[in-house]
């Protein structure tokens, strides 16, 4: 069987969170900072350490079958890649940005005026979807400062808390587009089964995230209300307790409906409310 090479980032801000996701996966490899390959012990797989910008050249060309990388990234350098599946970190949106000081009512404002970006290509096809002629200036790094030296009237740049832009006298003024790491996998790989079972591990990585179990005590005679609440992955498992009129009631939970549901069965009756990460869910 052929080693599948999946691409992750050596350093920066998806590299953790692409090691932790592969981890969870059930995938053994060593992290050594100085290594730019590492095999994986229990899987046919190597996973390489690259700079975010190679990843998905290197997905395209079929030097690694697959990749962890920006939706930023990947639309930026125009490769042709399949998206296999959006990963839920890394989460930033690319923004125009312009100076506290001045008072644009439009977007149509930015005509004429400079734009500092890292992004020359997704910029440039929104400016142009709007009808908007700026004139974009490439520069490889620390575009929020361009505009308090002089350098352009305006930035495009990823923002995730916008303490960047606050701190350079900037205010967000355009969302040109939201991103995330994905998945990316090479198209026409031949190691189709491979990617898949990969593919799978990962989904049901993130599921289990997305989702908590949970466990309580319910008295009989509110049951319905209870369970009602708790759709669970099919229906919740419901166990008799020692003490006459009572069970307990196993289900799983979506993360976001938490606090929400808590509430509501606390409300219905239930009590000792026990809840727990789950590390998988296989459907
Ligand atoms: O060395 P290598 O080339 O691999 O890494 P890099 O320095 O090019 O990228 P890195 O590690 O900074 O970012 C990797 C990916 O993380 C990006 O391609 C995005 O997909 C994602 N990401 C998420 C971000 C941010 N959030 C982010 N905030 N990438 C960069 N930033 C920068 C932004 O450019 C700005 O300078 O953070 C600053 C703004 O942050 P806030 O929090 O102040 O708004
Ligand atoms: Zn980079």
């Amino acid at each position: 069987m052929k080693t599948l090479k999946i691409a992750i980032q050596k350093s920066g801000r998806l590299n953790e969170k692409s090691v932790e996701l592969l981890k969870n996966c059930g995938l053994n490899f060593e992290n050594y900072k100085s290594s730019l390959i590492s095999p994986v012990s229990n899987f046919p797989l190597e996973i390489l350490f690259l700079r975010d910008d190679d990843i998905p050249e290197y997905v395209q060309d079929g030097i690694a079958d697959m990749g962890i990388v920006g939706e930023n990234v990947i639309q930026e350098t125009e490769v042709q890649v399949s998206y296999l599946q959006k990963l839920g970190f890394g989460r930033c949106s690319l923004k125009i940005a312009i100076p506290n000081t001045e008072h644009y009512t439009s977007l149509s404002d930015l005509n004429g005026k400079s734009i500092a970006t890292t992004y020359p290509v997704k910029l440039g096809k929104f400016l142009r979807s709007h009808g908007i002629e700026s004139e974009i200036r490439t520069i490889s790094g620390s575009v929020e400062i361009s505009p308090g030296l002089g350098l352009a009237d305006a930035i495009c740049d990823l923002v995730s808390t916008g303490g960047t832009l606050k701190s350079n006298g900037l205010r967000p003024y355009a969302d040109v587009m939201s991103s995330e790491a994905v998945l990316i996998g090479r198209k026409g790989s031949e190691n189709e089964e491979l990617i898949k079972e990969l593919i799978q591990r990962v989904q049901s990585v993130l599921r289990a995230k997305e989702t908590k179990y949970v466990v309580l005590n319910a008295p009989k005679d509110n049951l319905e209300a209870i369970t009602n609440l708790l759709p669970g992955v099919k229906s919740p498992s419901v166990v008799p307790l020692a003490e006459e009129g009572w069970v307990a009631v196993h289900t799983v939970i979506p993360e976001r409906d938490f606090w929400d549901r808590i509430s509501q069965l606390k409300q219905a009756g239930a009590q000792g409310i026990v809840v727990m990460p789950i590390e998988k869910i296989i459907l």
